[in-house]
């Protein structure tokens, strides 16, 4: 996400060393990834309470602009595609693309 789309290095100045593999960007990649795949799975039936504190975050202390979402969420598809070619079938592409789309819909949930 930040080499493709680098306007959203500027939430994360703060790191100084923001180049592809560098420590902060692989531990917030592990951190982001677990959100996703360890509590956002968890919470799959109601996203809305389950994430309630991580939108809150995001939107009242980080100010991430909600657009970001969907921009991670398309990379992480790109990765994945990218990494289990034979893995990521048309349903898997569909499922995961419904899974990212509603775990963004919740992260936006506190900006409205
Ligand atoms: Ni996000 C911190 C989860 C998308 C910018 N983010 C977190 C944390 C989690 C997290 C978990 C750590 C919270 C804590 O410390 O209590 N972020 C997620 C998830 C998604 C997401 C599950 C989407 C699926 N975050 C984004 C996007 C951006 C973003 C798209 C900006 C482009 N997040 C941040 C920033 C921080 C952050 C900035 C603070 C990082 C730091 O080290 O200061």
């Amino acid at each position: 996400m930040l080499t493709v789309y680098p306007q959203t290095k500027t939430y994360f100045e703060h790191w100084k060393d923001l180049s592809p593999g560098s420590a902060p960007v692989r531990k917030h990649g592990l951190t982001v990834i677990n959100g996703i795949t360890v509590d956002a799975v968890k919470k799959i039936y109601d996203l809305n309470t389950g994430l309630l504190t991580l939108s809150e975050l995001h939107a009242f202390t980080l100010r991430v602009d909600p657009a970001n979402f969907k921009i991670l969420s398309y990379c992480i598809l790109v990765v994945l595609a990218n990494m289990f070619p034979d893995k990521f079938t048309p349903e898997v592409h569909v499922a995961m693309d419904k899974f990212l789309a509603a775990v963004a819909r919740s992260l936006s949930e506190k900006y409205r």
